[in-house]
């Protein structure tokens, strides 16, 4: 397998089967439970990694506690000076990391290469914001009395990552948890661990060159036992998780059990409204990138799209002639738009669904079947999927991660549009497209969509880093990435200072000794 050597090559990667590393130091290599890593690709393998024990996370906390010390004593712009440095080799990496997202987790290489762009974006964020953790400043009802608020540091950042994006969501975490003075222990999906190991590996040199302690950026492969082993660590006042809902529930319950802080990311069931007032060719080509893209294993994939009557059967047309020609195939390859599924697990998931679906009373306008022979020996391969259903059906309630899209019909006025859209109980990303101003107001307004990405005439998918990512209900609450998502990895502090000779009380309480 020249490509992948070549690629391991580009990045340095000599460690392939480590079970942790506290930034600078590999560990975990004997006697852990093996994984093989096979690329959803081709099947071929890749790597070994040796599953973490709960001594190995042990080992991890305590490497980060002890940087937490050194770090959390940096002034915030020098920490911001690292993440540039790291943002610099990601720059330098990007093409090499691409192929190793593409040709590990399976999305084309142009979606890899996103991602690592999405990295890069998130460090010339953080740089910004180095300078910028800023708090108000309060007047006080004292007399020489000032009141002030600062953010403080949190300790150490738990961070649990999902397959779909296996370095953008970390890094979007990371590296504004790296700015805000915290340390990170990175627990990624066991079934993307190699792209983790080839991040660490690039942080590591950043961390070498720059005499930092070890321990800044920690990484931890194993398996929900060690997810569980943060969640309910006192000495973790953060868990950020991105996965199922089902995942995420047990990481809040477990973290809010202890009183500690957890940022969730969860589950998505995105719709896309078309109106009778949309440019439909701009609304189509939205839609299919939302809906294959990464072969719908998106946590903002489009897998709803709910139609006006007088355009619908236009829609519908148009959709069932552009899906059977999706260049289908191996990631790399410059012309496929759709590569494969994580794994078979997540084919069947697909498969049932589709099953499920129809006995509901939903009809399959095409797609649904599993490629096989030459180029797809694997078995992960799949054609994207129509179907004609009803917002109420189970299947549509539940999130598939696969390219399933469901055709819903409404008519009248945007509001049946809206409650459809709202009628689930997720709460991630939403779009509507539509040239009348009336319609798109509406779908924005405080009566529109729940979710906590509302677009307009622009998709469900590919957010920009800038805003803040995340949603309401069944997705979690939590908010990632831009804005000022970087509060939740700070403790706040209230500061009052008194500049008097006196010790006037608040409240005009007297107390007099
Ligand atoms: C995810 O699927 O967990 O908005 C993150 C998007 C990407 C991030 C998705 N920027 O589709």
């Amino acid at each position: 397998n020249k490509a992948l050597a070549d690629v391991l090559h580009q990045l340095g990667i000599k460690e392939l089967n480590p079970s942790y590393s506290t930034g600078l130091v590999w560990g975990g290599q004997e006697g852990r439970t093996v994984k093989k890593i096979r690329s959803p690709a081709d099947g071929n393998f890749i790597s070994s990694v040796n599953m973490a024990t709960a001594d190995d996370y042990e080992q991890v906390v305590k490497a980060a506690q002890e940087a937490f010390k050194v770090w959390r004593k940096v002034p915030s712009p020098k920490r911001g000076e690292i993440v540039r440095q790291i943002g610099q080799k990601l720059r330098e990496h990007k093409e090499a990391l691409g192929k190793l997202v593409s040709y590990e987790m399976g999305k084309i290489l142009q979606e890899g290469l996103g991602e690592v762009q999405e990295m890069i974006d998130i460090c010339d964020f953080a740089v910004g914001l180095s300078r910028q953790l800023h708090g108000y400043t309060m007047h006080s009802e004292r007399p020489q009395h000032r009141m002030y608020e600062q953010y403080h540091p949190l300790g150490i950042v738990g961070v649990i990552s999902a397959f779909n994006f296996p370095v953008a969501v970390w890094s979007w975490n990371a590296m504004l948890a790296t700015v805000c003075g915290d340390v990170v222990i990175w627990k990624p999906s066991e079934k993307t661990p190699l792209t983790a190991i080839a991040c660490q590996h690039i942080i590591r040199e950043v961390l070498v060159k720059n005499e930092l302690p070890e321990g800044i950026f920690n990484l931890i492969i194993g398996d929900a036992e060690i997810g569980s082993l943060m969640s309910h660590d006192n000495r973790v006042p953060l868990v950020s998780a991105t996965g199922s809902t089902t995942m995420g529930k047990k990481v809040g319950e477990a973290v809010g059990a202890r009183l500690g802080k957890s940022l969730l990311e969860l589950g998505g069931n995105n719709a896309i409204v078309i109106t009778e007032n949309a440019d439909l060719e701009m609304a189509i080509r939205a839609v299919v990138f939302g809906a294959v893209g990464t072969c719908g294993q998106r946590c903002t994939s489009t897998r709803r799209l709910i139609v006006h009557e007088n355009v619908y059967d236009k829609v519908k047309e148009r959709l069932v002639k552009i899906y059977p020609n999706l260049p289908i195939g191996h990631p790399l390859s410059n012309t496929t738009l759709v590569g494969p599924l994580i794994d078979k697990d997540a084919v069947e998931a697909f498969q049932q669904a589709l099953a499920q679906v129809q006995q509901e009373g939903g009809t399959l306008l095409t797609g649904g079947e599993v490629l096989n022979g030459d180029s797809y020996q694997t078995g992960t391969y799949v054609t994207p999927a129509i179907v004609e259903a009803e917002n109420h059906f189970a299947t549509v309630q539940k999130e598939t991660f696969a390219p399933i899209l469901y055709l819903i019909k409404y008519s009248g006025d945007i509001e049946n549009a809206i409650e459809l859209q709202n009628g689930v109980r997720q709460g991630l990303s939403s779009a509507i497209f539509s040239s009348s101003l009336l319609e798109t107001e509406a779908f924005l307004s405080h009566w529109g969509s729940d979710c906590g990405i509302a677009n307009v005439n622009v998709g469900t998918s590919g957010a920009e880093i800038g805003g803040a990512f995340g949603g309401e209900k069944d997705t979690g609450g939590g908010r990632e990435s831009g804005s000022d998502a970087w509060r939740v990895y700070m403790r706040r502090q209230t500061n009052t200072i008194n500049y008097s000779r006196e010790l006037p009380l608040a409240q005009g309480i007297k107390f007099d000794i």
